[in-house]
């Protein structure tokens, strides 16, 4: 099957439907005949960076080594869906420079804060609320939106809609 190595890198908060969605793209893609890989919090927090926590500099960390990995993936000819926060401009761009501008996609998962608060699929918003995480990304903690993403979705929208703006959007780029 005709593709070539890429990273397509999500952004969003907590609940925004990142995994979700990187999930279906991830099914999609593998239907149309690509190998790829996801980098998510599952496989990624719990061993390559079960050291770090989610300070500013350890997030930044956890970011400048996803970005290390999915390099090296794509360079294998996977594509990589990478699904974690990654709340600063600065280290999504390391990450854009470090891999390629022409084979990273970055997409913007925009789910408004409130929406995603009261998904609150974990708990954690409450409990960041009640003051027992004190660093949770959009409460004691930032999230610096992108102002120039390869793609934009409503993660209010279907997930099986969004999945198809991202595959077309793989197409254009003859990523597939
Ligand atoms: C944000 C936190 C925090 C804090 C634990 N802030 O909704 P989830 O649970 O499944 O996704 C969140 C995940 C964020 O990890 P990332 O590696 O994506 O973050 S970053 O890119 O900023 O490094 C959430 C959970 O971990 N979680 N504590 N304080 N999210």
């Amino acid at each position: 099957h005709r593709h070539r190595g890429a990273v397509v890198w999500f952004t969003g908060l907590s609940g925004s439907g990142k995994s979700t969605l990187s999930g279906a793209v991830e099914q999609a893609l593998h239907q149309l005949g690509s190998s790829t890989f996801l980098l998510d919090g599952d496989n990624i927090r719990q061993g390559l960076c079960r050291d770090l926590g989610f300070s500013d500099n350890d997030r930044k960390e956890n970011i400048r080594r996803i970005s290390e990995v999915a390099k090296l993936m794509a360079d294998a000819g996977l594509i990589v869906l990478t699904a974690f926060i990654s709340p600063h401009r600065s280290e999504r761009q390391l990450a854009r420079e470090l891999i390629g501008e022409e084979r990273f996609i970055e997409i913007f998962v925009d789910t408004a804060p409130e929406i995603c608060e009261a998904r609150d699929p974990k708990g954690l918003y409450r409990k960041a609320r009640a003051g027992e995480i004190k660093d949770f990304t959009g409460i004691g903690s930032g999230y610096e939106a992108p102002l120039s993403p390869e793609l934009r979705v409503d993660g209010e929208q279907l997930v099986t809609k969004l999945s198809e703006q991202i595959i077309n959007l793989l197409r254009e780029r003859a990523i597939i």
